[in-house]
Formats: C-alpha cells, sequence, structure tokens
C-alpha cells in the first residue's frame, strides 16, 4: 500500500515540478492554473495522510511554517563582488582598452551582454541537487541567510533538474525581483481588498524578502534571473559565460532571454541603445546592461581589482528626472564634518519614489548651479544614488530669492567653517566636539557593514549622544541595561537586545574594524584591502606614507588619511579603549605582509639601480613588511647593491652580511 502510495506521490512531484517549470521558468504553461490547483491538493492530501513520506524538496514544502527570530549570518564561499560602472561610449571603449591592454590582445574582445536588474543580489547553494542555501549579498563576504524566503520564489528549484550528474556543489548568484506585471498584480489585487499597495517593484521585493516570516514573503510575486555560477565541476568543461549560463539553463535555473554573444564594445553600444530603446516593454526594471568577457580563461586572466572584476563592468542607464520646486535649502553635517547643502523640495514621485530632498554635493555647484529657494528645479534619482538637483528651470517671469551664501558657522555647534584650498567641500572645524560629527562617527561605527550592532540605530544614537551616555564609539561597550532602558521608545526587553547585540559586535573581522574607525576616504573595499595586506591593525598602525601608497587602490591623499588618522591621540586612545572592551579579531595569516618571508627583516640599498629608484625599491620591500635602512650593521639581513656601490658593500662583507644584486631583488619581489 504505503509502496504505491509513494510512487503516487513521487510521480505527482515530478509532474508537478514539470508544470511548474513550465510556467515560472520557460513563462510558457502546459496545463490551466485550475488543474495545477487539483494536482497540488491531491497530493497535499496525500501527504497529510503519509506524513513519513514528506521531503523538504516536495512542492508543497516551498513555504516554511515557522517565523524566524532573526536572520543567521551566511558566510560566502566565494566573496560576492561589485561591478564597476560606465555611463558613456567613450568610457566602454575605455574599458575594452584596458582590457585589451592588459591582455596583449589585438584580436576582437568578445562579450555577453544582458540586462542589468533592479533588484537584490542572491546567492544560492545548491548541493547534490538540493537547494541548502539563500543568502544577501551583505558586505560581499557575509550576507544573511534568506533560505525559507528563497525557497518561497516559484522559479527557484527546490531541486536541480538533471541534465548529467549534479555537481557536488554549486553556488549561484541572481538577481531577485518583481515583475512589473506581478508588481501591478499585487497592486490590483490589494486596491480590491483595501489593502496596503506597494510603491515601486524594487523596494517591494526587498522588503518582501527581508521578513522574517516565509509566509509573508510567499505573498509577493517574486522572480529571479540567475547570471553565475561558482564550483562547477562538470564532464564537460564551460569554457565561456555563455556556456555557463546554458549551463544554468540546463539545470532549470531561469536565465534572462535577453543574453547575447557580442565582439567588441562597438556591438555592445549596440545591444545597449536597442534594448534601452524598448525597456519600456520588458516586464522587469532594469537600470543599465552588464558586459562580461566571454572567455573564462581571459577572466581568470584579468582577475579582480577593488573587489570588482576587471572582466565585467555595468553601462547604466541615464537616470530619472522630475521637476518640482525649491522650498529650502539647509546644510546637513555628516561624520567627516562636510556641510552638504540639501535643498528641500515640493514632494515629486520620480523613478518609482516620492523625493523631498536633493543634495547640492558641495558651495561649487550651488554657485554653478545658482539654486535658490522658490526656484523650480529638475531633479535627478538614479538607482540607489542619493536624489540629486540637476538644474534650475526659470520661468521667464520668476521672482527670486537671494544667493545662497556658506554659512559662516557649523548649524550644529556654531564651530567656524573652513574651506580646505582646492576642496570643494566646506567643514565644520569642531572635530568630535561637534555633536553632528560624533553621531556621524558613532552611526557609522555601528552601521550595518561596520561593526553590525542591531539595534542602534541613528534615533538611539542622537539620544545616547544628547544625553551625554555615549560620546565616543568606545562608551558604546560601557552601556548599562538601565541606562539604555530609559531612552525613548526602549524597554528592558530591547536593551537586553542592545546589549546583547553590542556584546556580539566584539567578535568582528579586521576589515569591518578598520572600515568601522571612519577614517576619511577608507571604504569598504580599501578596508578590507588593508585588512588583507597588514593582516593586523599593529601593522597598519605602524605602516609609513610609502608602505601605504604602494598598496593598489591607496592613493597619497588616502595614505596621508590613514596615517595621520592613526598619529592623533585621541584615536590613538580610542582604539586602546576599543580593545580594553574586548573588541578582537582573527589575526589574518595569509595577508600578503604575514606571509612574506622577508617580514621583519632589515636591507640597505646602496648604488644605482636600473629597473627602478632606490626609493622605489624601498617602498616595494617595506609593502611587504620589511624594514629598509640607510647604514649597515649586525642587523642589517643584506645589502642591495647597484652600479657604484661605495663603503656599504665594503662594511657589508667587514660585518659577514651578505650583499645582494638588483637581480636578487627582482626575484624576492617577485616570489613573494
Ligand atoms: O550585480 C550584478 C548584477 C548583474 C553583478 C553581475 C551581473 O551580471 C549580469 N555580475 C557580476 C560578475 C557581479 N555583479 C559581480
Amino acid at each position: 500500500m504505503t509502496r504505491s502510495v509513494e510512487h503516487r506521490i513521487n510521480k505527482l512531484r515530478e509532474d508537478l515540478e514539470r508544470y511548474s517549470y513550465a510556467y515560472h521558468v520557460l513563462d510558457d504553461p502546459v496545463i490551466p492554473d485550475a488543474e495545477y490547483d487539483a494536482l497540488f491538493r491531491t497530493l497535499q492530501k496525500l501527504e497529510e495522510d503519509h506524513p513519513q513520506l514528506i521531503t523538504p524538496d516536495s512542492p508543497t514544502q516551498r513555504v516554511g511554517e515557522k517565523p524566524l527570530d532573526a536572520f543567521a549570518p551566511a558566510e560566502h564561499q566565494v566573496p560576492m563582488l561589485s561591478l564597476g560602472n560606465v555611463f558613456d561610449a567613450d568610457e566602454l571603449e575605455a574599458f575594452e582598452t584596458r582590457i585589451r591592454d592588459r591582455l596583449g590582445e589585438s584580436r576582437e574582445i568578445e562579450y555577453t551582454a544582458e540586462p542589468k536588474i533592479d533588484g537584490l543580489a542572491v546567492s544560492l547553494l545548491y548541493e547534490s541537487g538540493r537547494l541548502v542555501r539563500g543568502a544577501t549579498r551583505g558586505d560581499g563576504f557575509t550576507g544573511e541567510d534568506i533560505t525559507e524566503n528563497i525557497r518561497t520564489i516559484r522559479s527557484v528549484p527546490l531541486r536541480l533538474q538533471g541534465i548529467e550528474a549534479w555537481p557536488e556543489r554549486l553556488e549561484v548568484r541572481g538577481e531577485v525581483f518583481m515583475s512589473r506585471s506581478g508588481f501591478e498584480r499585487y497592486n490590483a489585487q490589494a486596491r480590491h481588498e483595501g489593502g496596503k499597495t506597494l510603491v515601486n517593484p524594487r523596494n517591494a521585493a526587498a522588503g518582501a524578502l527581508r521578513r522574517l516570516d516565509p509566509g509573508e514573503t510567499s505573498r509577493y510575486p517574486l522572480d529571479v534571473f540567475f547570471y553565475s555560477a561558482s564550483h562547477i565541476e562538470r564532464l564537460t568543461p564551460v569554457r565561456t559565460q555563455y556556456e555557463a549560463l546554458q549551463y544554468l539553463k540546463d539545470l532549470g535555473l531561469k536565465v534572462c532571454d535577453e543574453v547575447r554573444q557580442l565582439s567588441g564594445f562597438r556591438e555592445c553600444l549596440e545591444y545597449y541603445e536597442e534594448i534601452l530603446g524598448r525597456k519600456s516593454l520588458l516586464d522587469y526594471e532594469m537600470d543599465g546592461v552588464v558586459y562580461k568577457v566571454n572567455d573564462l580563461n581571459l577572466q581568470e586572466a584579468l582577475g579582480m581589482v577593488s573587489r570588482a572584476p576587471r572582466w565585467a563592468v555595468a553601462h547604466k542607464f541615464p537616470a530619472q528626472e522630475a521637476m518640482t520646486r525649491v522650498t529650502g535649502i539647509r546644510f546637513q553635517v555628516g561624520r567627516t564634518g562636510a556641510l552638504t547643502p540639501v535643498a528641500s523640495l515640493d514632494p515629486v514621485f520620480v523613478g518609482g519614489a516620492t523625493v523631498s530632498n536633493a543634495t547640492l554635493h558641495n558651495m561649487n555647484e550651488v554657485r554653478r548651479k545658482d539654486v535658490r529657494v522658490g526656484d523650480d528645479v529638475i531633479i535627478r534619482r538614479a538607482g540607489d544614488v542619493i536624489p540629486e538637483v540637476v538644474k534650475t528651470a526659470l520661468k521667464p517671469d520668476a521672482v527670486r530669492g537671494g544667493a545662497i551664501e556658506m554659512p559662516a558657522g557649523c548649524p550644529e555647534c556654531g564651530a567656524e567653517v573652513v574651506q580646505v584650498e582646492d576642496e570643494a567641500v566646506i567643514r565644520c572645524s569642531g572635530g568630535l566636539f561637534c555633536p553632528a560629527q560624533r553621531k556621524g562617527a558613532i552611526k557609522h561605527f555601528a552601521s550595518r557593514t561596520a561593526m553590525d550592532i542591531e539595534g542602534l540605530g541613528h534615533k538611539l544614537v542622537d539620544q545616547l549622544v544628547e544625553e551625554k551616555l555615549v560620546s565616543s564609539v568606545k562608551d558604546i561597550y560601557h552601556l548599562k541595561s538601565e541606562q539604555v532602558a530609559g531612552m525613548e521608545r526602549m524597554g528592558e526587553l530591547s536593551a537586553a537586545n542592545l546589549l546583547d547585540a553590542i556584546g556580539k559586535s566584539r567578535h568582528t573581522t579586521l576589515a569591518r574594524f578598520i572600515y568601522a574607525l571612519g577614517i576619511r576616504g577608507v571604504g569598504e573595499a580599501t578596508a578590507a584591502t588593508l585588512a588583507d595586506h597588514f593582516g593586523d591593525l599593529d601593522h597598519l598602525e605602524q605602516a609609513d606614507l610609502e608602505q601605504l601608497q604602494d598598496i593598489p587602490d591607496v592613493g597619497p591623499v588616502i595614505a596621508r588619511n590613514i596615517h595621520v588618522f592613526f598619529r592623533q591621540p585621541h584615536n590613538q586612545e580610542v582604539i586602546a579603549g576599543l580593545r580594553e572592551a574586548g573588541i578582537t579579531w582573527e589575526v589574518m595569516t595569509g595577508s600578503r605582509t604575514a606571509r612574506s618571508s622577508i617580514a621583519g627583516k632589515t636591507y640597505v640599498l646602496t648604488g644605482r639601480l636600473e629597473q627602478f629608484t632606490r626609493a622605489q625599491a624601498a617602498s616595494q620591500l617595506k609593502a611587504l613588511g620589511a624594514k629598509v635602512t640607510g647604514s649597515v650593521s649586525g642587523e642589517t639581513h643584506a645589502v642591495i647593491a647597484g652600479e657604484n656601490p661605495g663603503s656599504k658593500v665594503d662594511k657589508a662583507r667587514s660585518l659577514g652580511v651578505q650583499v645582494l644584486t638588483e637581480q636578487d631583488l627582482l626575484e624576492i619581489l617577485q616570489d613573494e
């Protein structure tokens, strides 16, 4: 009896999967909805009567019953990178030129081109063909485990289709989105039922994917396109991006059908223009197109820069614009003291959201655009970036207010406002005495991509600073629950949760900690590069300007910011306080400096070198953790002698210190 039931159940599951695939992935239904529903109910009934036969990948098991308390962290096996952008034909040509130069390639480069969907990046893990995990992008290294929510998306297979043996592990990346038709249908239904309507598909998809109750997520019409895979171990090797996408399709994973193979940047431009012309006819929102070098070997040869692949780029669509009126202009003080002029606007709906504030960036822009209170203006909103005022759109008879002047004092603390020569930005000189800067630094420190202290939101930070309970980031770790519970909208439970989150943040990564310090110009990618390079904070703190500048992506300005930051007594005191409060991270033994065999050894350079100046050679050695000094002693590991070396070589010989040639130096640098 059970065997025949099992057989029926398996057959129903297979049929339902096939019908669902035809409907949700191929967009080509093969049976009427009512028939599908009837078969689904039959399966449900059989499983109800024989619960021992329920398996997690049954079509009836998409929606888990229990809401979660929180999303668990999900570490990505391969980091989720970001994409560089180009905005016009010249920038695209430059992208291609960079690739050709790097590869020394004179032939046309082949690309794949596909829409850049305006959704949320996700990473899905299949083990032996079964979906075992779904995660958000997060900071690129660790996201949130949203497996239960991903399972509710009908176009995500819970079990891969078989064309041959599945790879043991397959990690696929894609974009979750809400189709325009799904969005319209949802809103029509909501209006009909007197429920809440959604504002735009992107925010709706983001909100739906972050619901703790998968039952709630399943109410939204989410969809997905996959665009890349890693851990492919298969019989037939995949040689190109295009073949990889074909492989994903063969496994039943949904791939956008606008993907093309193209040759040279001119064909990419044609693709861009063509798809831009008909983008409103497509059922999904997109903010550009993505080109990728097709040949996977070339992708590998090109590698990455700043956590973005050199072999791919997003070509963004022009931003969306609207007209409105400026009702006021105020200056907002950021965490680095920069005063940003912000225009308050008559609210206007643009690019799927209502906008009532737009940035004017800096005083140079205010003067150049000559924006005044009362002016009609054009504003622009593009993707996730803050809306900006593009220009005035004055009527001929417009009566105008006075020109906007740079404020003499900081609107938050009254300190003098200064403009550094050659810099467009004006800054409050109050430093961390300015409450806005202090609040900004603390908010940044606690933010999700920094120390990730859940519950320490902007309003609470404002209160804690105003009540003088927190004046620097180290004070966060000395907060008492009764102090927190006394704040507005906080109770004992939320205070306990916050203290718990603060406790958890004590164990972090070096990259997050460096980023959290808020050094000007050091974003997430640079912080990760610094962590990777130095392996521990002590090495970074002690690094000199040359060592810092030698790191890819760290130019002279950022190198100076880092150098100055670690030499300020106030910052040293805060870092010491944080360490005393128990903040720890793992020392990265795999870092370039830590694993270098010359780290800690002392070298002396003398004579004229052929390949580089002595200063360049010194800084490359220092970048690997070596010391370079001017005089030879018993501590010297080796003297590197160029042409006409002089007395240092004699001294080395007399002390028994080895003397190396420029060629030896090149080999050392290459080996490391
Ligand atoms: O964010 C992305 C969107 C679309 C991507 C991407 C993509 O391909 C169609 N591809 C890569 C390689 C990355 N981000 C890093």
